[in-house]
């Protein structure tokens, strides 16, 4: 049948919330602040992201900003990505929009000045998908611990010459990629050759699974941001990377 009405050809109904593709209560729940803060997320909306942010904050945690606004947006870009509904452009500008209320949320979390132990994080080698990171870097302040941020693409002897630098309690790694997560086991056995044991906390995506990250020394598989303050105050106490393992990864 030909087309006779034109006025939707340039609609995207994949990005408009009304949408019947997906509705915006159905995946951020009735809080209309969180709702906001997640269609800014999946619509890469830079403009807005500050407001919703903002306004969120002023009823919810910041750590409840984080995990039902920008996480639970992030979840649905990735969806969308899945799905091959998004592509490089979409999914770069809902990671810089996220990024945007990340930082928001991060000053508010504030952190407490007697600092509780250090931690030392990084994006593998090869590796931009920095999200996970900047989550658990947030958490970790919040907790009291200084965080070295050694940023994303972080070759594994720029990590081992950190960790000897500054004898942090714990070291944290993020990956996505397939080709990329070998970095991981590189650098434990880097640090094996060093004689430096450290409890290693890595999470992320892809191929990086438990059974993954339990095939070699000093890793812990970390499944949320969540636990990186907790292994890293278990860290601080003084348990080994094996006992702190078994807590974690049974
Ligand atoms: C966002 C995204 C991007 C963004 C990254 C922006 C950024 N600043 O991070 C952009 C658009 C740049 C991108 C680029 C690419 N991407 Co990409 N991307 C994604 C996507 C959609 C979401 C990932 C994400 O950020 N999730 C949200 C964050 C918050 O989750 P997270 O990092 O997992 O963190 C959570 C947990 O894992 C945990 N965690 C994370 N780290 C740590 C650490 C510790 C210590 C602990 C305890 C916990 C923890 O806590 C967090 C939650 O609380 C995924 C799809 C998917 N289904 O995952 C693909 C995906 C990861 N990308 C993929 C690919 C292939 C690419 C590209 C190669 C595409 C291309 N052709 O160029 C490039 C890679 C470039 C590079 N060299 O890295 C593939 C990887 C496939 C594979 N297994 O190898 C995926 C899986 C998509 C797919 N299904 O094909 N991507």
């Amino acid at each position: 049948m030909p087309i006779k009405d034109y006025s939707n050809v340039f609609v995207r109904y994949d990005l408009i919330t009304e949408s019947p593709y997906y509705s915006i209560k159905r995946i951020a729940g009735d809080n209309q602040l969180m709702q906001k803060v997640v269609e800014c997320v999946i619509l890469g909306d830079l403009e807005n992201i500050r407001d919703a942010v903002t306004a969120a904050l002023e009823e919810n945690d910041p750590v409840d900003v984080i995990y039902n606004g920008l996480i639970k947006g992030m979840k649905q870009v990735s969806r969308l990505w899945d799905e091959g509904i998004y592509y490089l452009p979409q999914t770069l500008l809902a990671s810089d929009t996220m990024l945007v209320g990340l930082e928001i949320c991060e000053d508010r979390l504030g952190c407490p000045i007697r600092k509780r132990g250090l931690a030392i994080t990084h994006t593998a080698e090869g590796d931009i998908h920095d999200l996970g990171q900047k989550i658990v870097n947030a958490l970790l302040r919040a907790s009291g611990f200084e965080v070295i941020d050694l940023g994303k693409d972080v070759p594994v002897e720029e990590v081992i010459s950190a960790v000897k630098k500054y004898k942090p309690d714990i070291l944290c790694g993020t990956a996505h990629l397939s080709t990329t997560m070998g970095a991981f086991k590189k650098i434990s056995e880097r640090l094996a050759e060093e004689g430096i044991e450290i409890p290693f906390a890595c999470g992320g995506g892809g191929g990086v699974t438990l059974s993954f990250i339990t095939s070699f020394d000093f890793s812990i598989y970390g499944k949320d941001a969540s636990l990186a303050p907790k292994m890293a105050e278990d860290a601080k106490r003084g348990m080994s990377w094996e006992s702190i393992r078994r807590k974690y990864n049974g």
